[in-house]
């Protein structure tokens, strides 16, 4: 049984160069409450007046998840979590030697004066307290149990085992977990693993396995450099591995990509479960296995969260895949003309960086001598915007690249200010992103053109977003 607390509230805000608004930080409570998650960390209300009004609006939203304001060990900012009416307060105070020295100039007996006076304080208020030992991973052993201990007397009923460098490795935590588990008090155990190696997801794992309760995560992975564990990930890693299956997976997908858009921060098309490319298959091999039986080539059933497999067409393709993406259109073809198809195909997707519907279905009227009658379902247009003039045409540009579809914007001289194209797969599709679009603040009116035909030129036709 594990728990999630989730922090793009807090942590999240914490990435470079991200910021949410006030509504949007609403709007990402209800999201994660939808979800199931047990806990919010909403943010730190001395950080600003606007964070401390975000703070406080979730707290009076009554959601099922327990808010959890951040807070450093000073009197004050312990006060203004209170003010927002949270249910719990963090207090955090590092206990490495480099934080104490470099950073606080306080020697451990100092520290360990300071943790207790806040974590009392806070309880004294009728908050429920967690102390996080920021840097835990950092800090001697003995330390570190004498002070949550000394955390957990004062009335801290959890403590975060901060990895706040993302320095761990599973078999490490296992062990610090393990032993945090024989020497501390009665507490839960939170853990806030940093994934600066790229080992995030896999410390917390490991941290569950050793007796930890609950993981910090970030919605689409986001936080202080690297970040932390993505939400969407730990939740299916937990869900299909582990066997944890209380989290509604539903609105995982939604809650991913509406991050995406209002931060700006994109996801790699390889990241795990979120990707674009998750559920995506190419070569030959893989294309005829998942074909055959999508078990082969996929853990789970993309469905799980609402996403459909794909198909890539190009030089890797076999033949089944062609002859499913031909009969996507009722086109049936002769085992002959599939082999002359695919050999064209080869040749063609050589030379350019992607093929489209309406080049594979002209391939296809080449070898088989017909005119096929069938309009590509993928519809590339390019879309002309004007921009407010009081309106800062980068801030408009910043959003329309978290819109996923679209590609190569550019800022542009004349009438218009940008001009991008999206690729869309049905005419229904292309509205709505149209529709999108013309909601983004600063967007005064929009041109689309479709595309009725794409010509090969040196750079292999690249300029367009692939199917
Ligand atoms: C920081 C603080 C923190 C706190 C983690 C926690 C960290 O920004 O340094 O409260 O569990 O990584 O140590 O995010
Ligand atoms: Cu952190």
């Amino acid at each position: 049984m594990i728990e999630i607390l989730d922090t793009t509230l807090r942590e999240g805000e914490q990435t470079p160069y991200v910021n949410f608004l006030l509504d949007e930080k609403i709007e990402i409570a209800r999201l994660l409450d939808r979800i199931g998650v047990e806990m919010i960390e909403a943010g730190d209300p001395s950080v600003s007046p606007t964070v401390a009004a975000a703070v406080k609006r979730i707290a009076d939203l009554n959601l099922n998840a327990e808010i959890v304001a951040h807070s450093l060990a000073i009197r004050g900012n312990i006060d203004r979590a209170k003010d927002c009416g949270v249910d719990r307060v963090v207090v955090f105070y590092p206990t490495s030697q480099i934080h104490l020295q470099s950073k606080m100039h306080k020697s451990q007996a100092q520290a360990i004066e300071i943790i207790c006076e806040h974590v009392r304080y806070a309880h004294s208020l009728g908050l429920k307290v967690r102390y996080t030992p920021e840097d835990a991973s950092r800090t001697d052993m003995d330390f570190l149990v004498q002070a949550c201990n000394s955390a957990i007397e004062a009335g801290a009923d959890r403590i975060s085992f901060a990895d706040t460098l993302g320095v761990m490795q599973p078999h490490i935590v296992y062990e610090r977990v393990h032993y945090l588990r024989q020497h501390l008090l009665p507490c839960k155990i939170d853990l806030h693993c940093h994934d600066d190696y790229g080992l995030a997801l896999a410390n917390a794992m490991a941290g569950i396995r050793a007796g930890a309760d609950c993981i910090h995560t970030t919605i689409n992975g986001m936080g202080e450099r690297t970040g932390i564990p993505d939400l969407c990930a730990t939740i299916l890693a937990f869900h299909n591995l582990e066997g944890a299956t209380r989290y509604n997976l539903r609105a995982l997908m939604e809650s991913s990509a509406y991050v995406e858009k209002i931060s700006g921060f994109f996801l790699a098309p390889n990241n795990p479960i979120t990707g674009q490319n998750a559920f995506t298959h190419k070569s030959g091999v893989h294309t005829n296995g998942v074909l055959k039986d999508p078990r082969t080539y996929e853990s789970f059933d993309p469905a799980l969260i609402g996403r459909e497999r794909k198909i890539v067409i190009d030089k890797y393709t076999g033949k089944r895949a062609v002859i499913a993406r031909l009969a996507e259109y009722n086109i049936e073809i002769s085992d002959e003309q599939v082999e002359e198809i695919v050999e064209e195909i080869k040749r063609v997707g050589d030379q350019r960086k992607f093929l489209f519907d309406a080049d594979i279905i002209e391939i296809a009227e080449n070898v088989t001598k017909q005119t096929l009658d069938v309009i590509p379902r993928d519809i590339n247009a390019m879309v002309m915007i004007e921009v407010e003039s009081h309106v800062y045409t980068s801030a408009v540009v910043r959003r329309l690249r978290g819109i996923k579809h679209v590609s190569n914007i550019y800022e542009i001289t004349g009438d218009y200010d940008v001009s991008m194209f999206i690729n869309a797969e049905t005419t229904h599709d292309l509205n709505n992103l149209i529709e999108e679009i013309r909601t983004i603040p600063g967007v005064k009116q929009t041109e689309t053109r479709v595309v009725l035909k794409k010509y090969p030129n040196g750079n292999g036709n690249g300029h367009v977003k692939g199917a």
